[in-house]
């Protein structure tokens, strides 16, 4: 029941009952002579098919291979046909992953995606043999998640009137609202879903940056003695904001509120990386922090050396925050600027310096460079590349990417606890551009996060393609409208 369910409500598996030692029987054992996570895979006459896992994820990344081996069919939605009969060769698979932390980000504020549309992101992420989805839940276009005592963040600022359509500088606009949030429900049916299948979620409130929706709904969290922020709406452009949280007590009262919820909805033991929160720290830009009399005199009461040591010391409380109820931080590589909090760790996503700096200092670190794996770049150079934004990151690229820089030591390596591919959303308005920009990449990614690959040069990515003419099958039975590997088909194209 346990493998039906894993394998999908999708596969009606033709296996009989059949005694416990019947040659079709699949059985699934947690041997601990394996390393978590690592899984032995063995398919022969006499024993049927066996899973072995070093601990429950482990089977289970197991059966997501013996997935790949029953064909595309297997990754159907819907059961084929009752009855229908697979054929394995016998086999024996041992394998193990490279990291840890494989993970991707989901950028859920820019533009909202509906519940469903999350959940089917984790089933691709499980067949992918990925395990952490860091969602954006806030930004400055939007505000996702529902907080009971805090009802403006959602009912102000998960809607905006309009939107930009294209990059920072497009003149074209969308004149429709967009928005939605999930609700507390939603997120716990999330974090469930994503838990039955060994994925952590690791929630990122975005602060003191990326904050202009939570001002608009409650404009005393911005800074007053600079600028009027009860004009402020949800913002309907993209780019850096300059409205960011005023350093004053309010704020961090209002948002030790937030991150209560928050640990609430997100429980430390969902699965392996479910005790990290990410706050965000990214471009925060220190303008008005310079002008604000109330951010200055905090400055002077606290001793500090400037705006970038007020940005420290805000990181620094929810560092402390969160460690004193068993959490851990997670922010993106600008928490290094004024000095790392004690505990933090670093997503590093300005190239790999940010990464380095925090392992030479004994930090953790999750690589995500965005010259390498943000997915929201173009991954082709022509014309007729729907999203034509950022760098040309093509399928080979990522195949060739390495997370671990070599200027690393092997134990400063060892804080690298993983990877990560970035999918933001600013000119990704629907599923079919999320699918478009995120595969066939996510796939070369995810083989870079899993498998001990040889040095970049080394790869063999004629090998990759080779191998996935049987994966875009897969994808074909998932429904990801991927990019093919000849370029966008007609629809795919952006109309105008
Ligand atoms: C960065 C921003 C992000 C944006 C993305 C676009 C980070 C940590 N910050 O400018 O909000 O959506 O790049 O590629 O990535």
């Amino acid at each position: 029941r346990w493998l039906r369910s894993v394998l999908g409500p999708a596969l009606d598996l033709p296996l009989p009952p059949g005694p416990e030692d019947s040659p079709q029987a699949v059985r699934l054992r947690v041997d601990d002579t394996l390393e978590p996570e690592a899984y032995r895979l063995a398919v022969s006459a006499a024993w049927g098919v066996e899973i072995r896992g070093g601990d429950p994820a482990g089977v289970f990344w197991g059966a997501q291979t013996l997935r790949q081996l029953l064909g595309p069919e297997a990754f159907r939605r819907a059961p084929v046909r009752p009855g229908m009969r697979y054929g394995i060769p016998h086999q024996t698979v041992e394998d193990a992953p490279r990291f840890r932390w494989r993970g991707l980000l989901l950028d859920v504020a820019r533009h909202f995606m509906p519940k469903d549309g999350v959940l089917r992101y984790l089933d691709l992420m499980a067949a992918h043999k990925l395990n952490v989805l860091h969602l954006h839940l806030t930004d400055d276009q939007g505000w996702r998640i529902e907080i009971k005592r805090h009802p403006k963040l959602t009912e102000t600022g998960s809607w905006r009137s309009r939107t930009r359509l294209g990059h920072r500088a497009s003149p074209l606009w969308d004149e429709r609202p967009h928005g939605g949030f999930y609700t507390q429900d939603d997120i716990r049916e999330i974090v469930a879903y994503a838990a039955q299948r060994h994925i952590s979620v690791v929630p990122e409130i975005d602060v003191p940056g990326h904050s202009q929706a939570a001002i608009a709904a409650y404009p005393e969290l911005g800074n007053t003695d600079v600028i009027d922020t009860t004009a402020l709406s949800v913002w309907d452009t993209w780019g850096i904001n300059p409205n960011v949280l005023a350093p004053t007590d309010t704020t961090l009262r209002f948002y030790e509120g937030v991150f209560e919820e928050v640990l609430e909805l997100f429980p430390a033991d969902a699965a392996a990386f479910s005790a990290f929160v990410h706050i965000g720290g990214d471009e925060c830009p220190k303008d008005q922090w310079r002008r604000s009399p109330a951010a200055q005199a905090r400055i002077k009461e606290l001793g500090l050396a400037g705006e970038d040591e007020l940005q420290a010391w805000f990181v620094g409380h929810f560092d402390r925050w969160l460690a004193a109820r068993g959490r851990r931080l997670i922010g993106w590589d600008e928490i290094l600027e004024g000095g790392l909090a004690p505990g933090a760790a670093v997503s590093s996503w300005r190239g790999y310096a940010g990464g380095i700096a925090a392992a030479r200092a004994g930090h953790d670190v999750v690589m995500c460079p965005e010259q390498q794996v943000y997915l929201d770049h173009r991954q082709a150079a022509g014309e007729d590349e729907p999203v034509p934004i950022g760098y040309v990151r093509t399928l080979e690229d990522v195949y060739r990417f390495e997370p671990v820089p070599p200027q690393l030591t092997a134990e400063e390596a060892g804080h690298v606890l993983g990877t990560q591919a970035n999918v933001w959303t600013e000119v990704l308005e629907d599923h079919a551009r999320v699918d478009y920009q995120t595969f066939p990449r996510l796939a070369a990614f995810a083989e870079v996060a899993w498998s001990a690959l040889p040095a970049p040069a080394e790869r063999d990515f004629a090998d990759f393609e080779r191998r996935m003419t049987a994966h875009y099958a897969r994808l074909d039975a998932l429904g990801v409208a991927y990019r093919p590997p000849g370029g966008p088909k007609p629809w795919q194209r952006r109309p105008g």
